[in-house]
Order: C-alpha cells, then structure tokens, then sequence
C-alpha cells in the first residue's frame, strides 16, 4: 500500500515538472542546493562535502562539472530511497530504473538538475564512479534527517 502511494506522488510529481521550463526552480521545489564534481584545475573532489537534506521537502540538486574531465555520481543507496520528480541532463547522462537513480553522468562543463524528495532518513555515501577518482578524494556524504 505504502508502495503504491510513492509512486503516486512520484506521478504527481512528474505531471507538474511538465509545466516547468528548466531555468527556474518549479514553485512545488523547497530548497535548491549545488554541488560540484571536481574544480576548474581538475582537483578531485565533491563540493560540499557533507549535504543536508530533510524528509517531505522537494528539492532541486544542481550538479555541476566545472572540471575538464567527465565525472560520475555514483549512488549505491540514496537514489533509491529517495522520490525522483526528474533529471535534466545538460550534458551528460543519467542511469535509471523508473524513478530509481543510480548514477549521473555530467561531462566537462556540463550540469544536471535532479527534482527529488528524500523520504528515508540515513547517511548515505555517494562518489565518483570514474576508477581512482573516488580514490583521489570524490566522496561525499549525504544526510537525510
Ligand atoms: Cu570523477
């Protein structure tokens, strides 16, 4: 039952992210939150470090890639358990069951804008999928309280 309910707020969702350009934020987001895949001198790093999120709130994740490398967010956990409205991809690609988002793909210059409510509360780590950059430092950690 509880199943059957997340996915009818994932549909609702996606009906009103149809009337949505994709310069601003649709009115239904809360909070709008950056984070960077690497630096422009190609440092290997997640920015922030540590995000904050919090249950019933929709949020739009802005990832950028301001590096000269393609980048992979990896998310073992956090992409299932969280309600995926949509993913605007701008350069780059994303791997998805349904709603269910396991990796995003930004290149070189590229952004990716991902409309999700967190529903689970947890710690979730997330990374760069390329080999050794996760090992150079892309880590990071998600918090949903
Ligand atoms: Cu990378």
């Amino acid at each position: 039952m509880k199943r059957y309910l997340l996915i009818a707020v994932a549909a609702l969702y996606t009906a009103f992210a149809g009337f949505t350009g994709t310069q601003a934020a649709p009115t239904w987001v809360d909070k709008e939150v950056v984070m960077q895949l690497g630096t422009s001198s190609n440092d290997f790093m997640i920015a922030p470090a540590e995000l904050d999120f919090q249950t019933g709130k929709s949020y739009k994740l802005v990832i950028t890639n301001p590096s000269k490398v393609t980048h992979l967010l990896t998310m073992p956990e956090f992409g299932r358990t969280v309600l995926t409205a949509k993913v605007d991809i701008h350069d780059g690609k994303v791997d998805r069951s349904g709603h269910r988002i396991y990796k995003i793909e930004v290149q070189p210059g590229g952004t990716a804008e991902w409309y999700f409510e967190p529903v689970k509360v947890g710690s979730y780590w997330v990374m760069c999928g390329i080999a050794t950059h996760a090992k150079a430092g892309m880590t990071a950690k998600l918090v949903v309280r």
